[in-house]
């Protein structure tokens, strides 16, 4: 097979690949976009240590240099959470950054399609991303993806800042099952409530990986949305978000605030409005799904077995 040139594969995910062992897809526009520093790079290493400690291989996926990474190194992770002009993406612009030579923390949308090519089939964020309220016809391209790239994406739930049941309407025209993992409700980010309803709850790795593999043996193409909800310790309630959510989005419309720039400005404002309690919920979900992800991946029943002597 000729090798793709804008793809670049670790070594370690190239192994893992070919011994068909668990690996999970980690995306990169929370380092970039999504979290300040230091807490980027710590998140960044947190996500892969957790990975690992529940047995799978962690590809953090970006763009350095115009090229298409599949796992990054301890120095490369630490170039990219330092990186000053970084690009968030998307589809549309992964040309960019390949001709432009630029480095880039890709979005979920972006991480399920290179971790497709790469095939590899389990991926971790936080939230993804939907309908915004702001502007209903500002739809993430996350949703598209979610119709069209066979993956199983593990979330805590689209983030609250979003409309969510004009984003579950949205994934369910398109076809995409919303699993609820030991919970009948969708989580709402930050909070473990939102009073709208999953199509399906499944409360093991198990049951989700077996859902995956008829999913996908029927012929469907679409992706798998798991749903997460934060831990219990971590949650913060919709009836304190609710108001700060409100006057961060306020100040996006008064501002003018819209397009890639919309996520990132809500999410940065509803930290200080917090005072760094919604940053705290936000990495606590993150690492809560970094290990569920993990698990799923193990089950996923690998194409060679590797036998311990
Ligand atoms: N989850 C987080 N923080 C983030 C994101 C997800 O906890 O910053 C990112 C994801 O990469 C997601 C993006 O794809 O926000 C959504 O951006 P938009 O709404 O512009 O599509
Ligand atoms: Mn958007």
């Amino acid at each position: 097979m000729m090798k793709h040139p804008n793809f670049a594969i670790a070594p370690e995910i190239r192994i893992a690949l070919d011994l068909g062992a668990p690996i999970v897809a980690l995306e990169s526009t929370v380092i970039t976009h999504g979290l300040p520093r230091p807490q980027n790079l710590e998140l960044a290493r947190d996500m892969e240590k957790q990975v690992r400690a529940f047995g799978a291989t962690p590809a953090t996926i970006a763009l350095l240099d115009g090229k298409i990474r599949i796992g990054l190194s301890d120095e490369e992770l630490v170039r990219l959470s330092e990186a000053d002009s970084v690009l968030k993406v998307s589809h549309r612009d992964f040309a960019t950054a390949i001709v432009k030579k630029t480095n880039g923390g890709s979005t979920v949308a972006g991480t399920m399609f290179a971790a497709n090519m790469a095939g590899i089939k389990v991926f971790a964020t936080g939230g993804i991303g939907g309908v915004h309220k702001e502007s209903p016809f500002d739809i993430s391209t996350d949703l598209h993806s979610l119709a069209e790239i066979p993956t199983i994406v593990v979330c805590a739930g689209a983030k609250a800042i979003l409309d969510l049941p004009a984003t579950l309407e949205y994934l369910e025209t398109m076809g995409v099952p919303v699993v609820g993992y030991q919970t009948d409700e969708f989580p709402a980010f930050y909070s473990r409530q939102s009073e709208l309803g999953v199509s399906v709850r499944l409360d093991s790795p198990k049951e989700i990986a077996e859902f995956a593999q008829v999913h996908w043996n029927l012929g469907m193409k679409s992706g798998i949305l798991v749903t997460n909800p934060i831990p219990e310790t971590d949650a913060i309630s919709k009836l304190e978000m609710e108001p700060i959510i409100a006057k961060a989005s306020a100040e996006a419309i008064e501002q003018g605030i819209h397009g890639q720039k919309l996520t990132p400005f809500l999410l940065g404002r509803i930290n200080e409005l917090t005072k760094g309690k919604s940053m705290k919920a936000n990495l606590a979900l993150l690492l809560n799904n970094a290990h569920l992800a993990a698990e799923i991946a193990g089950e996923m029943g690998s194409k060679k077995k590797i036998w311990a002597i």
